[in-house]
């Protein structure tokens, strides 16, 4: 289809541009785009990642790491990561993201930081992503919500308190669908999804400080100033590069 072909695009053309020869420590983020991601890193050779490790950021992203034969690595042998490549829900002009759409955002933050590179200040960590992601402002297409994992024991509290104190009334608890119940993180967490009233969204670091106050929070699926980049393949082929 057109958006997996920008997906695969956009992931190519990261990993051309961003994995070079001598990053050893590569964190792979979670998603439908980030399997191109190790594709493209596949197909670079036996021989550039014989002495490679990968940091996944979830279940999916691990078992892509094996199923992709490359060597598994964890976050607690390798804080500092040469780069991170890792997927979107929506990117605004100033690279603030929202992620969480696959319920990984805490682990895929933890990674995002840890991607610093030897030679800038600035993090390592790569968006790719389809031309869907690629807005003005967070909440343009992305419905869903702000995806925001919380403690079971807090839940309610914190959706009334995104209610009544955030402004976020339709804020719900993210069900599952291929089980009863609510879905539950690879840290054993629920996610609640709080759409925002899109002028909220033009100051993401905002609400996201508002939200990680609330007793029960874990981590909020808003990523502010820290991608370094952003890659979306087009729907005519071309690839756009945010900065
Ligand atoms: O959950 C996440 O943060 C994922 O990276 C997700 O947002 C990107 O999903 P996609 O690559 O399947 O669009």
């Amino acid at each position: 289809s057109v958006i997996e072909k920008s997906k695969q695009l956009a992931a190519w053309t990261a990993v051309d541009e961003h994995v070079l020869p001598d990053y050893r420590v590569i964190g792979i983020g979670s998603g439908s785009t980030v399997p191109y991601v190790v594709e493209r890193i596949v197909s670079q050779g036996a021989e550039a990642n014989k002495d490679r490790v990968f940091i996944p950021t979830g279940f999916q992203s691990k078992e892509l790491i094996v199923s992709s034969g490359l060597s598994l690595g964890d976050v607690d042998q390798y804080p500092t990561i040469d780069v991170t490549l890792d997927g979107a829900d929506e990117v605004d002009t100033q690279l603030n993201c929202i992620k969480g759409g696959g319920a990984c955002h805490l682990r895929e933050k933890v990674l995002a930081e840890a991607a610093t590179t030897r030679v800038y200040i600035c993090n390592q960590f790569i968006l790719v992503a389809d031309y869907r992601k690629n807005v003005e402002y967070l909440g343009t297409n992305f419905k869903a919500g702000v995806p925001i994992e919380v403690v079971p024991f807090a839940y309610a509290k914190v959706l009334q308190n995104l209610h009544q104190v955030l402004d976020s009334p339709k804020a719900t608890l993210r069900m599952a669908v291929a089980k009863a119940g609510p879905v539950v993180t690879d840290n054993g967490n629920f996610v609640i999804d709080a759409p925002f009233d899109i002028n909220k969204m033009k100051e993401p670091y905002t609400i996201m400080a508002q939200i990680k106050m609330l007793t029960g929070v874990v981590e909020v699926g808003l990523f502010c100033h820290m991608a370094r980049a952003a890659y979306f393949g087009n729907q005519d082929g071309s690839v756009t590069v945010k900065w």
